[in-house]
């Protein structure tokens, strides 16, 4: 919903056009072409302009959206997908805070301008982090219909759409021009929240001067930074689909729910098809449970010889309208499992499971968190190389293809809201409880579908101790499983056992340390103690499960001392090693997971403490491994080994470079 930000807004931010959006009406089926759905990226190079006036405003003062972009001064070429922040040479929009503009053309086919029981919709990945989308029309005769307001959102890492069909079927079009303003502005009550500080001291600053503060560990790199795209449907069409799974010996279950938009007459009919394309199951009407005899089961990475089984839900939809019958289509990949914790365990189809994976970023050169697939690609085979079978998407959403793969490969994920940063008071308040609450169904709402989806984050190191975390969390906690029931919710701590008020509302205890890095510096020998006794008093505390959330060391590649110092490779092994010796006594127990700090070095904000970066990576930005790489290959297909749960003899092996080996 569209707020008045106070303070920062004031400033820097939007234009009210006073239409507060309808954010969390309606499904937010990922779009995928099928007979009746047509899609078209709108992905490469955008016209770019930052807002450099003192008050950041003078685009939406001169109205920079009724004319092409170029009209209103200098423009820069800018790739969509990218964060704007590293592509060009000038300082100054590498750090840039306040509006930036994009704008680009598209040429509709014929048939979605003027057909008129076409539904076109826009769609925008993620815009971080406020988005104000106007589109303009251009008709055959080179007039320009001024720019409409189509849609604003607020926090990047979830996708907004815009149906745009009035837009584009109002007469003969011959182009479509979407300009797309965002402001990368962070307040105490945005997600994640952030300050503005501004420097009043004349002496030394000049006049205006403010730089935008946060409490989070990673460089708030700003844009385009997923898919920007047309798709169409009729205009009757399901508009979302929700699915939950059970199992009942070996009959998998299947409950959905489907809500159909633009016609209240209607016939349904579902198919669930097996990976070689036949029909196991079928069903119709708006809900109801498919039962499949002997059904695979969707098992994590190196759980099982055939992991991560989908199953494909087909939707068909017929439904009566005023000009005739429509049909409609979409197809959903679905994973049967189950998901339940207990007191010491945390068990997937009903056997325990062990997280041994990483934390991830969206991050690398040049592209900041702009999506890219060849380094998914490459993520996701360094990932099975690792024997890993899990990750955190620390600390926001992380794009739709990411969690596509996750499901296609047995990746499990514990999906984390961007409720990271929360460190004052104010970012505990109602308002700021509110939009927290709005982001968890936008987030629900886009994941609830995916098998690999475990485990809700509903955010990391909030200051859980302060007198309204106890409500806050409660709130929150109770407002996701209320969203989804199917699925256990968690936060990640780093508060002490003692003080922590969010804690006792969560499935799943998460706990981060830095035992022998930002304390005792050096001193690998106090780590077993210090974990050990950790992990008794939250499970004393609790006897809840505990998830090692985040342990780790920066390690510049290259860096070898022995014996080892802080910043060195073999430091990072060294302290490791610490941490598996407790972990390996305490997963008997009830330790359910341990998750490295992190996948990769990633960027950070510029600071004393970080060397172009975070370099607790034990890959490389550029994705190359550390030693401590291989300590941790070697670790996880051992435990591998230990949790595979399939009859078969044959266990899973790490045998040379091959992510596949069994
Ligand atoms: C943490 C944070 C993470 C940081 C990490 C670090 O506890 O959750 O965002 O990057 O520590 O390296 O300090």
């Amino acid at each position: 919903m569209l707020r008045e930000r106070a303070g920062v807004w004031a400033v820097l931010g939007p234009l009210l056009w006073g239409c507060g959006l309808a954010l969390l009406q309606g499904g937010m089926l990922y779009p995928r072409e099928s007979r009746s759905r047509e899609r078209k990226e709108l992905d490469g190079l955008w016209s770019f302009r930052a807002d450099f006036s003192d008050n950041r405003r003078q685009g939406f003062e001169q109205q920079w959206y009724r004319a092409p972009l170029r009209e209103s001064g200098p423009t820069l070429d800018m790739p969509v997908p990218s964060s704007f922040n590293d592509v060009g040479q000038d300082g100054r929009l590498r750090s840039f805070v306040g509006w930036v503009w994009y704008e680009r053309e598209a040429t509709l086919p014929q048939r979605w301008t003027q057909d008129l029981g076409t539904r076109v919709v826009l769609r925008i990945g993620s815009a971080h982090y406020y988005a104000i989308v106007v589109s303009a029309t251009s008709r055959a005769s080179g007039w320009w219909v001024n720019g409409v307001h189509v849609a604003e959102h607020e926090g990047g890492h979830l996708p907004f759409e815009a149906d745009i069909s009035k837009l584009v079927q109002s007469g003969p079009l011959s182009f479509c021009r979407i300009t797309i303003a965002i402001n990368n502005t962070l307040s105490p009550y945005t997600l994640p929240p952030g300050t503005i500080l501004y420097q009043t001291d004349t002496s030394k600053y000049p006049k205006g001067y403010f730089v935008q503060n946060t409490n989070f560990d990673f460089f708030n790199y700003a844009g385009l930074h997923r898919s920007v795209l047309l798709y169409t449907t009729p205009i009757s069409y399901i508009d979302d689909i929700t699915i939950t799974t059970d199992v009942d010996r070996d009959i998998g279950l299947v409950n959905y729910q489907i809500f159909i938009q633009g016609s209240e007459h209607f016939q349904l009919e579902v198919f669930l098809l097996d990976e070689d394309g036949r029909a196991v199951a079928q069903g119709t009407g708006g809900q109801g449970q498919l039962q499949v005899p002997r059904a695979h089961l969707w098992w994590p990475y190196l759980m099982h010889e055939h992991p991560a089984y989908l199953y494909s839900l087909e939707v068909r939809l017929t439904a009566q309208t005023a000009d005739g019958p429509v049909s409609d289509f979409y197809t959903l990949p679905v994973g049967i499992r189950t998901v339940a914790v207990t007191e010491s365990q945390f068990l997937i189809n009903g056997k325990p499971f062990y997280f041994h994976g990483v934390n991830k970023h969206e991050d690398a050169d040049i592209r900041g968190k702009g999506f890219d697939w060849p380094l998914l690609v490459k993520d996701f085979n360094l990932l099975r190389w690792l024997g890993a079978n899990a990750f955190r998407t620390s600390h926001y959403p992380y794009a739709e293809e990411v969690m596509q793969l996750c499901d296609r490969y047995g990746i499990v994920v514990i999906d984390e809201s961007p409720g990271v940063g929360i460190a004052l008071a104010q970012s505990l308040s109602n308002m700021s409880l509110q939009h927290h609450l709005e982001v968890m169904e936008e987030m629900v709402r886009r994941d609830k579908n995916h098998p690999a989806v475990v485990m809700w984050s509903v955010a990391n190191e909030p200051a859980s101790s302060l007198k309204p975390a106890g409500y806050y969390f409660k709130t929150l906690i109770a407002h996701t499983k209320a969203l989804d029931p199917s699925r256990p919710v968690t936060f990640v701590t780093k508060s002490s056992y003692e003080a922590d008020l969010g804690v006792p509302y969560v499935d799943v205890i998460c706990v981060n340390s830095y035992y022998s890095w930002y304390h005792d510096y050096g001193h690998m020998e106090v780590i077993q103690l210090q974990l050990a006794t950790q992990f008794e008093n939250w499970y004393r505390t609790y006897q809840k499960p505990i998830i090692q959330s985040e342990y780790g060391a920066e390690t510049i590649a290259g860096f070898h001392q022995d014996p080892p110092l802080m910043f060195s490779e073999e430091y990072q092994k060294g302290l490791l090693e610490q941490y598996h010796l407790v972990l390996d006594q305490k997963r008997k127990e009830y330790v359910v997971g341990e998750l490295i700090w992190n996948f990769a070095d990633f960027m950070t904000d510029q600071s004393p403490q970080r060397a172009i970066g975070n370099r607790k990576g034990i890959f490389t930005r550029q994705r190359q491994p550390k030693s401590a790489a291989f300590l941790l290959r070697e670790r996880y297909w051992k435990l591998a080994n230990e949790t595979w749960h399939h009859q078969s003899a044959v266990k899973p092996q790490c045998v040379g470079n091959s992510p596949f080996t069994f």
